[in-house]
């Protein structure tokens, strides 16, 4: 199968791509290279170094004789969206590219309009590639578990069936999202669906949880296939900062009280889930969710769990919530598709948590200790404008 990976330069989209090549899929990858350019706004940097993106196909050409096509490009630029999909004429599109930190979508107005126009528009973008070039190709686009919010009902698989005043429906599942990024994946839901109705598009919607870890069978094979560890407190993701954390000997940062439920998945699982959406199509004109994580685990849970396995000392503390969200409450979300398809999830356990305690040793003379506590409060709005008055 074509496979095209937009975002191929970032954290799940480097190592989703070398793993669909070692599949045996023809891949190509697409990425304007932000996600590095972020770094330097931010003054922050991943822990473990990465290579350029032209120097991780060489590497990979190299050792596997596999060959990757890069298209260096925005997906915000229509043209150069349209010109690459007709070109490469792929199977399937799996679409990781966009702007992804919750913090970072609300550090201010001006990001908060990047992070929606940035996603909101490359998608459709992509999406009128799709109906303009060829309707059979199968959109992958990576969406969020956040979606959803913390609702007090379970939480399905993208779509629910309701009962109101005596008639029936099959609707989507209604969405109460958490930050302006969250909400961005939101809106490209609802836009990929309606592409499904009206152009026959054939999609799936892959709501994925917080995902940690940093190491694939594939990345492992050299220095140079390595993909990125954030653990700012900006873009670093809640179990992957708290590794770094218990080796630094610094508090574990739980927000409020901890009581915050989220779904989990380790990498090597993301890069499965993706190989097993891509082998297993979307039907013409279906909107299909996919809700991608393997156990749920409140933040409080996680440090406790990282605290217990880390040989040295390690201590908790729980720091003032900079966000608003629910420290309190239900959470039980489906998630049998993916295990249907044949998924065999890899859970958290102490063999994991130790081999990334070695991965932060190996690195830790990179750590910027500076940018490990957070900085952005959801309740304020600063702007550049409120400033200049
Ligand atoms: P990442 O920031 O490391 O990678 C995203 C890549 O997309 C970057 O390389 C960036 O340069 C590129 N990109 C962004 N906007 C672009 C544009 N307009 N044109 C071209 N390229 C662009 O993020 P990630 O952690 O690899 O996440 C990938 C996807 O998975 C995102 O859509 C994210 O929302 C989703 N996701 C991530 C997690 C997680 O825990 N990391 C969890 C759930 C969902
Ligand atoms: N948290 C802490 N301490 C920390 C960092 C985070 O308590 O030091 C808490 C947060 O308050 C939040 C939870 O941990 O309740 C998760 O935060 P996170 O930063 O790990 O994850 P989140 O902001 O939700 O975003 C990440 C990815 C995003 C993806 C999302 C999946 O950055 O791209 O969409 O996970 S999900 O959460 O399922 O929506």
């Amino acid at each position: 199968m074509r496979i095209l990976v937009l975002g191929g330069d970032g954290y799940l989209g480097w190592p989703t791509a070398i793993h669909l090549s070692a599949a045996g899929h023809d891949v190509a990858v697409s990425d304007n290279y932000v996600r590095r350019s972020y770094d330097e706004e931010l003054g922050a940097s991943s822990l473990v170094p990465i290579a350029s993106m032209d120097d991780r196909v060489a590497a990979w050409h190299e050792i596997t004789g596999k060959k990757i096509k890069v298209y260096p490009g925005d997906l915000c630029d229509a043209p150069f969206v349209h010109s690459m999909v007709a070109d490469y004429h792929p199977d399937t599109i799996v679409h990781f590219a966009e702007q992804r930190s919750a913090p970072y979508s609300m550090i201010d107005q001006k990001h908060a309009v990047y992070t929606q126009t940035n996603n909101v528009v490359g998608n459709l973008n992509v999406l009128y590639a799709i109906a303009d070039v060829d309707r059979d190709i199968h959109l992958v686009k990576l969406g969020t578990m956040g979606e959803y919010g913390t609702p007090n009902i379970d939480i399905e698989e993208g779509w629910i069936t309701i009962n109101h005043k005596g008639r029936t429906d099959r609707v989507l599942y209604p969405k109460r999202p958490g930050s302006f990024y969250h909400l961005s994946k939101v809106h490209d839901s609802h836009n990929i669906e309606f592409a499904c109705r009206i152009w026959g598009l054939r999609a799936t919607d892959l709501n994925q949880g917080v995902v940690y870890g940093v190491e694939t069978e594939a990345t492992k094979l050299d220095p140079r296939l390595a993909t990125r560890f954030d653990y700012d407190g900006v873009f670093g993701t809640v179990l992957n900062r708290m590794i770094v954390q218990a080796v630094l000997g610094l508090p574990l940062t739980v927000y409020g009280t901890g009581g915050q439920t989220r779904g989990l998945l380790n990498i090597v699982d993301t890069v499965e889930c993706l190989r097993i959406t891509c082998e297993n199509r979307a039907d013409k004109g279906e909107f299909r969710v996919f809700n991608q994580f393997t156990e749920s685990m409140s933040v409080r849970q996680i440090a406790d769990t990282i605290a217990k396995d880390y040989p040295g000392e390690a201590t908790i503390e729980e720091i003032e919530n900079p966000r608003v969200e629910l420290e309190d409450h239900y959470y039980n979300a489906i998630h049998t598709a993916l295990v249907d398809l044949g998924l065999v999830p890899t859970l958290l356990s102490e063999t994991l948590i130790d081999s990334l305690f070695g991965i932060v040793e190996q690195n830790q003379h990179r750590i910027d200790q500076a940018a490990i506590q957070p900085t952005v409060r959801w309740r304020e709005t600063s702007s550049e404008l409120a400033l200049s008055k």
